[in-house]
């Protein structure tokens, strides 16, 4: 049996007997405790480049820089591979995939069994949060991938100091990581090991985390989404707090005054740019800030005011789409180490993929490894970026700030061609609450399976909440409700909630709202209407700014497209909120009787409009 031998640094019993069960039924041929050192980081690295997983870009060009590339059949979250087991089905609701625990755990001791036979197994310490924070959350990813041990370390904070907050016998998340590909005696390694099986299983109830098969992303860096969403979201509800799906941003305008909003979007809809914006020209003054670009954790505190950290330490962005004039405060983000996966390369060793320029550079290797071949995609449309979010110019100053930042403002956006408006807001927080949770969106390559086609992603969450969809809406009536009273003692606010579509499309197919910096002036208006000093008409959906009642100071944006981006077409409305019942039907009894009769009402009122 392989040799445990825990270094000294760690001194939690508990946690080793966990590695040696974990090892016995793996069998890896060698364990390897991770300290999270730069010496690590780089023997990993060179390990990977001499057995083809990584390649060394243009050093000058890309310093500290990687590239890999995954198997094609492995490139994005595979939602219907993960599953709730909690004990009762019901618990798990009709939006997740559920399997007893006793039987999940039966079948993956069967598929965990020699899994890592001929590989390492790195032991990743890791926290969620700043480290000691009493917001954080410390995991501990045992995994037989090194690509999986670098890029936790870009992702969370990593390494030895970890076992310092855990002690002799700290909590902590235990997360299990196998590529599913046992290396026989002699047998020659493949570049991206993985298995054609997967399964990403989550128990929200022994908080335990097993992921197989998968080498990629959320699959397989399991701090992300599977820890700080699925198993964080059913933590928070237990302790009356929120894990979301939501990048952070700080806005301070040119009087000084500075507010955080908190907005959600499916993956792969804008988040990180949206997080990272650069005020338009007109906006002289202006300032956005970054606190996170995808998930939030957000605590009530007790002056009523919701409380947010960025659980992350880096950012794990979409390529595609990326450029100086998207984001150019992503592209420096990018100056300088950087762990890419599945971009096209020059033969220079510089990255590309589709949107970094206009040309499309000669002697181009696609990602997967093949010369170009124009007409199709050079990068995957989910390549990926990972990288350390301190490097960020626009990180606002209290972004590892344990106490978190306040939150002015939630945004909800989906990807609709058409019937959703630009920006709406909602009544109160009940109506926001409907608003998010009946949010469509078209999906995306972020997840296997068919795109373009709207579905429901409630709260931007649907594969990311780690419990009953229909409990999560009542946790965050219940949220409200509390914070709310908590707030009219303190003097102070619940946020207002906002509704956005950045992605309407006109007769012809092309979006109608320019997005990016140009955002910006939905943000000033929300935020005017935070503080009470912003017009807005009301409609049967919502409080909506009229074209005079947006800044558009540098800009020829004109009235008439102004019209066709926020028209409320009374017919699509109806089917809109009709279709709702689909969602609430699927969710059953457990739908709070809020928003079945917020949907009525609102049915009425866009009927009799
Ligand atoms: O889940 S991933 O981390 O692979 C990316 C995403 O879907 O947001
Ligand atoms: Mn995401």
């Amino acid at each position: 049996m392989t040799q445990v031998n825990a270094p000294e640094f760690v001194r939690h019993p508990k946690l080793i007997a966990w590695v040696e069960e974990i090892a016995k039924l793996t069998k890896p041929a060698k364990i390897e405790w991770c300290d999270g050192s730069e010496e690590e980081y780089q023997r990993l690295i060179d390990l990977m480049i001499a057995n083809g997983t990584m390649q060394a870009l243009n050093q000058e060009k890309h310093p500290g820089s990687y590239l890999a590339n995954s198997d094609p059949s492995d490139v994005a979250r595979v939602e219907d591979r993960t599953f709730i087991c909690s004990e009762k089905q019901e618990d798990a609701g009709a939006t997740n995939n559920w399997e007893a625990p006793a039987a999940m755990r039966e079948k993956l001791n069967g598929l965990f069994d020699g899994a890592m036979q001929g590989r390492t197994m790195y032991v990743v310490p890791f926290s969620m949060g700043p480290l000691g924070s009493h917001i954080a959350q410390i995991g501990i990813e045992l995994t037989d991938s090194p690509y999986v041990a670098v890029s936790m370390r870009k992702m969370a904070r990593m390494g030895k100091a970890v076992y310092d907050v855990l002690g002799t016998d700290g909590e902590y998340v235990p997360c299990v990581h196998t590529v599913g590909a046992p290396l026989a005696e002699g047998e020659k390694d493949v570049v991206w090991p993985c298995n054609a099986e997967k399964y990403i299983v989550h128990y929200p109830e022994t908080r335990e985390i097993w992921s197989f098969g998968s080498g990629y992303g959320g699959n397989a860096l399991l701090g992300k989404k599977c820890l700080a969403l699925r198993i964080a979201s059913a933590m928070g509800r237990e302790q009356g707090w929120l894990a979301e799906h939501m990048l952070i941003l700080g806005v301070t305008n040119p009087q000084g005054e500075k507010h955080y909003i908190a907005a959600a979007f499916p993956s792969a809809c804008g988040k990180t740019n949206f997080a990272m914006l650069i005020p338009p020209a007109g906006y002289e003054g202006w300032k956005i800030e970054t606190v996170g670009d995808d998930i939030a954790w957000i605590k009530p505190g007790e002056d009523g005011r919701l409380y947010a950290i960025n659980p992350e330490a880096g950012f794990f962005g979409v390529a595609p789409g990326t450029n100086t004039k998207t984001n150019p405060n992503c592209m420096a983000t990018l100056h300088k180490d950087v762990i890419y996966t599945n971009v096209a390369v020059t033969d220079n060793g510089e990255v590309w993929w589709e949107g970094l320029s206009k040309e499309v550079p000669a002697n181009l290797t696609n990602w997967k490894g093949q010369p170009h071949v124009a007409g199709e995609k050079a990068a995957h449309p989910n390549a990926r970026f990972t990288v350390a979010a301190g490097q960020c110019p626009s990180i606002d100053a209290d972004w590892e700030n344990p106490a978190g930042v306040p939150i002015s403002a939630f945004i909800f956006g989906g990807r609709r061609a058409d019937t959703v408006p630009l920006v709406s807001e909602a009544f109160d927080w009940v109506d926001g609450v409907y608003k998010a949770a009946t949010m469509g969106s078209e999906t995306t390559a972020a997840a296997v399976g068919q795109q373009g086609v709207v579905r429901r992603d409630p709260f931007a969450m649907l594969p990311f909440t780690g419990y009953n969809m229909a409990d999560y809406f009542q946790h965050w009536l219940e949220v409200g409700q509390q914070v709310g009273e908590k707030a009219e003692a303190a003097g102070n606010k619940l946020p207002k909630i906002f509704n956005v579509n950045w992605f309407r499309r006109d007769a012809e197919g092309n979006f109608v709202w320019p997005g990016f910096g140009q955002n910006m002036r939905v943000l000033e208006w929300m935020i005017d209407r935070v503080e009470g000093r912003a017009n807005a008409v009301e409609t049967p959906i919502g409080y909506v700014p009229t074209y005079d009642d947006l800044n558009w100071a540098g800009t020829d944006f004109s009235k008439e497209e102004f019209d066709l981006i926020t028209a409320q077409d009374k017919d699509q409305w109806i089917t809109e909120i009709e279709s709702h019942t689909e969602l609430f039907n699927k969710l059953g009894d457990r739908l709070p009787q809020a928003l079945k009769e917020r949907q009525e009402a609102l049915l009425n009122a866009v009927k009799t409009s």
